[in-house]
This record gives structure tokens, sequence and C-alpha cells, in this order.
């Protein structure tokens, strides 16, 4: 299949090559030197999961080696796999984020993203955590759901899902605005550390109010 076609299919595409084992260790180690920057996330209003991360703007300051060598190769990918043209979204907090999800509590709840596309892109994976997401074709009757039942949004995981379990150096690219989907806790110790690009299509109308629910609800 296409990637642009099983990105609409599946409202993911995934690269499992996209860095070589080695290539991802060598950035893992540079994020584990700047361990003490991750700040831990409560989840907005305690209804999310805990976990840890750094924004855009933290790692710009921190980590801009990273930055500079691996979003522009994460947008070309992008691009390739929907067909678009695409840009980091305005927010540059939100554009970038490291997140690092640590033994069997840490994890991020059901949601749709407000940015259109997003690179995932898997570092570490020791606890076996997996970002989970919902078909494509759930997403009209989801929708309208999602805000209604959102203190419930555990009842989610009742509907058809995949698992998507990446090794470090696994690129997903996700059409997040379109598809239900969540970070799942991992099953042991250790953890998943992934590194994700949110990006729009170029010259797309800036979209205030569902920024700001996108913000308020995710982080
Ligand atoms: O951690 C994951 O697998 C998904 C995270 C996610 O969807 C997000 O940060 O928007
Ligand atoms: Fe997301």
């Amino acid at each position: 299949m296409r990637r642009l076609d099983e990105l609409a299919q599946n409202g993911y595409c995934r690269l499992p090559t996209f860095l070589s084992p080695a290539e991802a260790a060598g950035w893992l180690q540079r994020l584990d030197e700047c361990r003490g920057s991750f700040r831990a996330v409560g989840g907005k209003g305690g209804l999310g999961l805990p976990f840890h991360m750094m924004d855009g703007e933290q790692a710009m300051a921190r980590l801009g080696d990273i930055c500079a060598q691996l979003q522009p190769r994460l947008q070309e990918v992008a691009e390739r796999v929907t067909g678009k043209r695409l840009e980091p979204i305005r927010d540059r907090r939100r554009a970038l984020r490291i997140q690092r999800y640590r033994g069997r509590n840490e994890g991020f709840r059901w949601h749709f993203d407000g940015s259109h596309t997003t690179a995932l892109l898997t570092l570490g994976n020791s606890n076996r955590g997996a970002t989970e997401v919902v078909p494509a074709s759930w997403t009209p009757l989801l929708k309208p759901l999602f805000y209604a039942l959102y203190p419930l949004r555990d009842v989610f995981s009742l509907f058809p899902h995949v698992t998507l379990v990446a090794e470090p150096g696994e690129l997903v690219i996700l059409s997040g605005r379109a598809v239900l989907h969540r970070g799942a806790v991992g099953d042991g110790p250790g953890e998943r550390v992934v590194l994700l690009a949110a990006f729009d299509p170029t010259g797309a109308k800036p979209r205030p109010i569902q920024d700001w629910i996108a913000r308020r609800f995710n982080y």
C-alpha cells in the first residue's frame, strides 16, 4: 500500500527504520545528559496521566543540535507521507516536544491532537509502552462523544484500536487531529522516550479556539 493510502485508511503510517538503532541510542544518551530538565506533567485538572516532558523552547535552548537536525528531517518525511506542504505549528512550545513515560503508570490519555500531522519518533522503549490508535472510520462517531465523555476517557479503550509498540528509531506519522489516539502505559520497568514534531499544512488558517481547547485539555 502506498504510504499516502495507508495514512488515509489507518490514520497512521509506520517507518520502522527511520533512524538506525545506533543513531537512536546516541540521541537518547544526549537526552539523558539533561534528564534534570524534564518536568513532571500531572495532567490538567488532574484528569490526565502523569509523564515527563521538555517543550520545544526548552529543547531548543538545551538540545539545539537535536532540534536542528531532526525537525527538518521529520518535516520532510511528514510532507512526503501526507503529500502536503507542512510547517511546524505556530506555538513553538508545542511544535516540538520530548516526552518520557516511566514505568507502569505514566502515559497520555485518549485525545485528538490540535495539529494536523504529528511525527512521533521513538528513541527508547524499555518498558514496552505503545501508541494506540482507533481507526479513522470511528472518528465521525467519536469526535462528538469525546468532549461529552471527557472525564470518562478510559471508556474509549473499548473501541477497536491498534497498538503500535515502536522500537527505538521507528517513526510514526500520525493524522493526530483525525484519529483518536493515546500513549498507552508500559507493562514493565524502564521508560518510553518519544520526540514529537507537530505540523499544520502551510498557510492553514489559525484555529485559535481549537488550539485553546487542545492546549487546555492535553498539556
Ligand atoms: O506518546 C504517545 O504515543 C502519543 C503522544 C501524543 O499523542 C501527543 O503527545 O499528542
Ligand atoms: Fe497526540
